[in-house]
């Protein structure tokens, strides 16, 4: 997979690549010596974590939610220049939403293939809501189950599925990498076809305006607040809850955007005739759909019978 090396690669750069496929990744933007620092602290954590509780949790994969109640060793990562950098002109005013250590066991069958931003009721197509960015621990290989994705598919029309013909990659890369990829392109974990764990972070983010999946206000104890860099902490003028404690908010001297603009990145979904919302390009103010009830879960997002979506019958590329 072309990656773009993360010594000399601009904002834009990144930009420019999650507008055209989705997704790109970034190397050397994690030292050796703190992904083992990383990896380490993770260890003694996943070793009181139990399995996952379903089909897209995982049977055979660990999740450590609640990261920063829980770990100091990706504080500098979730505040990183050219992240933040991505995610001003990607979402312009966002919070930290999903912060989750992701262990995939020897065994794991490949997860369904979604869309992070599906848990969110809007009508589509939308504006970029959520940025993820996934950091390997391990050597994400074909075999051991590195996230799969459909390039492009976050420029698919409302509605569209994978399908088997539909081209998967792997994002095969090595730790001290990262991969971006936006909320709205259909991908998954793999498989672990091999005898040891597969072990990686993501980092994901959501526009301010929407409800972060996790709470952070009780997910980290105000003690360990107090820790947080400065950035990761920052109290925002529109965080929600009485304490207002928020982990990060907009960069610098970024304002939230106007009402109705979301931020400075340019929709991928301009030339849509979309009918029931009226969501279309940007600056446009949202309004919610009008047609048939439709079911926004993260995890009915995906057809049942389409063997893309259960993981099998699918070629990598
Ligand atoms: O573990 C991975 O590679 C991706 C996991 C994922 O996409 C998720 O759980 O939402």
């Amino acid at each position: 997979m072309a990656t773009l090396p993360g010594a000399t690669c601009t904002g834009q750069d990144v930009v420019q690549r999650l507008t055209s496929d989705g997704y790109v990744i970034v190397s050397g933007l994690m030292s050796e010596r703190d992904v083992e620092a990383a990896r380490g602290d993770l260890g003694r954590i996943l070793a009181a974590t139990p399995t996952g509780r379903n089909a897209f949790e995982g049977f055979d994969t660990q999740r450590v939610y609640a990261l920063f109640a829980k770990t100091r060793t990706f504080d500098q990562i979730a505040v990183h220049p050219l992240l933040l950098d991505v995610l001003d002109q990607v979402l312009g005013h966002y919070q930290l939403s999903a912060p989750v250590g992701i262990r995939i066991g020897p065994g794991e069958r490949a997860q369904m293939l979604h869309r992070d931003d599906a848990i969110y009721p809007l009508p589509e197509p939308h504006p970029p809501v959520v940025l993820n960015t996934m950091w390997p621990l391990d050597e994400f290989t074909e075999d051991n189950g590195a996230t799969r994705l459909v390039a492009g598919s976050h420029r698919w029309e409302p509605g569209r599925q994978p399908a088997p013909e539909d081209p998967l990659l792997t994002a095969t890369m090595s730790p001290g990498s990262v991969m971006f990829y936006l909320g709205s392109l259909w991908h998954g974990g793999g498989g672990n076809r091999t005898s040891q764990p597969r072990l990686g972070v993501i980092l994901e983010y959501v526009v301010g305006w929407l409800r972060q999946q996790e709470n952070h206000c009780l997910a980290v104890p105000r003690d360990i607040v107090r820790q947080l860099p400065e950035r990761l902490r920052r109290r925002d003028a529109s965080a929600p809850g009485p304490a207002g404690q928020r982990l990060t908010g907009t960069g610098g001297r970024r304002r939230r955007p106007a009402r109705g603009q979301p931020g400075r990145f340019a929709s991928t979904a301009d030339t849509s005739s979309g009918s029931s919302g009226s969501v279309r390009g940007r600056n446009r103010p949202t309004t919610f759909p009008s047609g048939p009830t439709r079911n926004f879960s993260k995890f009915h997002s995906m057809s049942p019978a389409s063997p893309a979506a259960s993981g099998t019958a699918v070629s990598s590329a």
